[in-house]
């Protein structure tokens, strides 16, 4: 242990589990939702080599867990027709709300604020977004994404490809856009503190009034310290809320080509 890791090895914050399982392994908090969390993801990771050991092939790129046929609905599959994508699912979700609650904990030990599972809890959105938000709202589990790493890029070339040209969809212009200007962000964020903090060789570490002093002068603004890392999880947020908003309404919303659906701005009576 490092000599300042003792002195937040706190008691409490659990929100589940009481004294027994407030306990850490190595450098890892444990707790309820440590133990679910492993136990769900191995789980899991077991079901796709039980799926993959069924065929037809060990090739990793080439693995594959197909969701249900579109005709099983929102019911339950047999399990090799599908219900074993259904209890992967269930697994995966299991253990992605199961670190949230994880991290809730710790910050709750530590006396910080929730902003790292508030964070978490977006990508997790987008994620459920694609395997029960939208199967749900369209009838069918057979509309969540295949478990591969091939099979899944198919899955989203094909899903676009439905919708015409998917880049006119206006949310994911918006994801895209929020993706974007995150690394932008982050770009200007990592080169300029570690410009002020690695001097040459015989310099002194720089401070704040460098850092505001460089953008005021190449952009006439500078957001400053705090508020660059408020902007950057405004950013990073948005990315997820967009894309998990760009598929849900694909489908349940709009079921035409994306190109299609700007007809209202042509349609708009001065414009015209
Ligand atoms: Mg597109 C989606 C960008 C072209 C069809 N597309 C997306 C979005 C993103 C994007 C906005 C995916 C990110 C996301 O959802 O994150 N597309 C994008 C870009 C282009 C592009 C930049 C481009 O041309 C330059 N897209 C196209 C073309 C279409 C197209 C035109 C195909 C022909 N696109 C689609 C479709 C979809 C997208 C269809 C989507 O469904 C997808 C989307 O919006 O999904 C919501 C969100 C993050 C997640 C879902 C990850 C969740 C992570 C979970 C919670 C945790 C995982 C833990 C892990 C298993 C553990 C790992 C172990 C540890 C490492 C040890
Ligand atoms: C800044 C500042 C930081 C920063 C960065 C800026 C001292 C250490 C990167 C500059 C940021 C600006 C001008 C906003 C850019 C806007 C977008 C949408 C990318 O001023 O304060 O703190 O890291």
């Amino acid at each position: 242990m490092l000599s300042f890791e003792r002195k937040y090895r706190v008691r409490g914050g659990q929100l589940i589990g009481g004294e027994s399982l407030d306990f850490w392994i190595g450098p890892f908090y444990v707790g309820f939702f440590g133990i679910t969390a492993v136990m769900c993801a191995l789980m899991g990771t077991l079901l796709i080599v039980l799926g993959a050991s069924w065929g037809p092939t060990w090739n990793l790129w080439q693995i594959s867990i197909a969701p249900p046929d579109l005709k099983y609905g929102l019911g339950v599959a047999p399990l090799r027709e599908g219900g074993l994508w259904q209890a992967i699912t269930v697994c995966a979700i299991g253990a992605f709300v199961s670190w949230a609650l994880r991290e809730v904990e710790i910050c709750r030990k530590l006396g910080i604020g929730f902003h790292i599972p508030f964070a978490f809890s977006f990508a997790i959105l987008a994620y459920i977004t694609l395997v029960v938000i939208r199967p749900v709202l369209m009838g069918a589990w057979g509309h969540g994404f295949p478990y591969g790493i091939m099979s899944h890029l198919d899955w989203v070339s094909n899903t676009g490809y439905q919708y015409l040209h998917f880049h006119y969809n206006p949310g994911h212009m918006l994801g895209i856009a929020f993706f974007f200007t995150t690394t932008l962000a982050l770009a200007l964020h990592g080169s300029l503190i570690l410009s002020a903090t690695n001097p040459g060789k015989g310099q002194v570490v720089k401070t704040a009034e460098h850092e505001n002093t460089f953008f005021r002068d190449v952009v006439g603004y500078s957001i400053g310290a705090l508020a660059i890392h408020r902007l950057g999880l405004f950013l990073a947020l948005s990315a997820a809320f967009w894309s998990a908003v760009c598929i849900v309404i694909s489908g349940p919303f709009w079921t035409h080509g994306w190109p299609e659906w700007w007809s209202w701005w042509l349609q708009m009576p001065n414009w015209r």
